[in-house]
């Protein structure tokens, strides 16, 4: 099976090794890397990428790997997806930025007309585009002091929120995103997170409880601003809530004046099985943040929700040079086509039903993995020491590493960094990821 994107390259939908990896050409890359970028911006598996589709990355010594990343859950509906690559092709020929805050243009309206209707909820709804997930957090922020006249934003044990000074306080985790970046932005407080392999399996009703008696206490309702939240946890380590503790935490945030906010910049547009990771649970944010799967590559974030909250910042008061530029809509407008067309929800959900079927099988015969997880194609495994809920870093990095060399990406993440995480393109095959998962439990096998 392969491949054609309109205008783009065309891949065999095969892996193939002919280096090993990474081979002599991204071996030299690797090294002008190291004299040109700043060691502070680490690389993950050092290829030389220079085409990729469908399932398949490509790389200057001709390999092809499968690809289990997707840029970290950008490139949902694929590498070069042909109505994006049409799309951003047709506008970067008519007009590449005018500003929207200077002169307007249809892609940002339109943009914002399809996240007010396909996001969670029937309110009335407004949106504003950012360039990354982290910006468009500080955004939601914002706009929920604005609205509330409050300061104070709880978040989640394990939580990632991004890099930049705000989202670095409201990100659980030290290294690396953390350490010596310092001091953080205040107001920023954190409450427990249902994690049902680590929390002796509270049900969600009882784990809400728990937050909100630590938000009630160390916080109070009178100074909170906002509770944000990933529905799923990402960089964290994938962690599904027990049912109820995401609709408990809404209950409560609407009987005390608290804006819910969903921070969906990693489960958004269709990577869980629904479009949206609260659709699961019939969720309805406030506001929802949305970037990365949002525009298939191209850097677009938004923030959407009541219009009586979005529209509470004075005018002029949101915005910046680039949100919302015209190639970045006119992809993300391609994408929501490619999403719709070719039936990607489902997609997702096929592609989980198989990764957890073959990952639980795995378990089944392997102590080491202490937990299957996620939902649709955002699953992951949780790596203990054998018969404990010891977490096994080692392990992880082992069989990542091993995965790679294999011509496979795949990512790790967690707070203890014992998560093995797959989030395959919903453009992968199903005979590429069946391959995927063979040469998966091969590793687990050898090390
Ligand atoms: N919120 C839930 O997952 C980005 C980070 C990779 P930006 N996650 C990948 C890294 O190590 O920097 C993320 C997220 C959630 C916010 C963000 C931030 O999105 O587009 O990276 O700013």
């Amino acid at each position: 099976m392969s491949q054609q994107p309109t205008g783009g390259p065309s891949i065999t939908q095969e892996r193939r090794l002919v280096t090993e990896i990474p081979g002599p050409r991204s071996q030299e890359l690797a090294a002008r890397k190291a004299k040109a970028v700043a060691s502070g911006v680490a690389v993950g598996l050092p290829v030389q990428i220079v085409a990729a589709g469908g399932g398949i990355l490509v790389d200057a010594d001709g390999n092809q790997l499968i690809d289990l990343g997707s840029g970290i859950a950008v490139t949902t509906v694929g590498n070069s997806a042909p109505r994006v690559v049409e799309a951003v092709t047709r506008q970067v020929a008519e007009f590449t930025h005018t500003c929207f805050m200077v002169t307007p243009y249809e892609g940002y309206v339109a943009v914002a007309e399809k996240l007010n209707e396909l996001t969670p909820g029937t309110h009335e709804k407004r949106s504003a585009l950012f360039n990354s997930g982290a910006e468009a957090v500080e955004n939601a922020v914002k706009i929920a002091r604005s609205a509330t006249g409050k300061q104070s934003v709880v978040v989640f044990d394990h939580a990632y929120h991004g890099r930049t000074n705000l989202t670095m306080a409201m990100t659980a985790k030290n290294m690396p995103y953390k350490k010596g970046f310092g001091p953080f932005a205040s107001e920023v407080y954190r409450a427990p997170l249902s994690y049902p392999f680590r929390d002796g399996g509270l049900d969600g009703a009882e784990a809400a409880r728990k937050a909100i008696d630590v938000i009630e206490k160390q916080v109070g309702a009178d100074n909170l601003a906002a509770i944000v939240i990933e529905p799923i946890q990402g960089e964290g380590g994938f962690i599904v809530p027990a049912d109820g503790f995401l609709p408990a935490l809404v209950s409560w945030c609407r009987e005390n004046n608290v804006v819910f906010v969903a921070d969906e910049v990693q489960t958004g547009f269709a990577r869980t099985g629904e479009l949206f990771a609260c659709d699961h649970e019939g969720v309805v944010p406030d506001l929802i943040v949305t970037a990365k799967g949002i525009a298939g590559g191209l850097p677009l974030a938004a923030v959407t929700g009541r219009a009586e909250l979005m529209d509470a910042a004075h005018a002029g008061g949101l915005g910046g040079t680039y949100g919302g530029n015209p190639l970045a809509c006119a992809a993300a407008l391609a994408v929501i086509e490619t999403i719709e067309a070719e039936g990607l929800v489902d997609r997702a959900r096929t592609i989980g039903k198989t990764m957890i079927e073959r990952l639980s099988a795995l378990k089944d015969a392997d102590p080491r993995i202490g937990e299957v997880r996620g939902r649709g194609a955002m699953i992951a495994v949780e790596l203990v020491k054998p018969g404990t809920d010891e977490p096994d870093a080692d392990l992880t990095k082992r069989v990542a590493a091993a995965a790679n060399a294999q011509g496979m990406v795949v990512l790790t993440c967690g707070t203890y960094g014992n998560v093995l995480r797959f989030l395959p393109p919903l453009s992968m095959p199903d005979h590429l990821l069946d391959e995927a998962l063979d040469i998966l439990t091969q590793v687990f096998r050898e090390n």
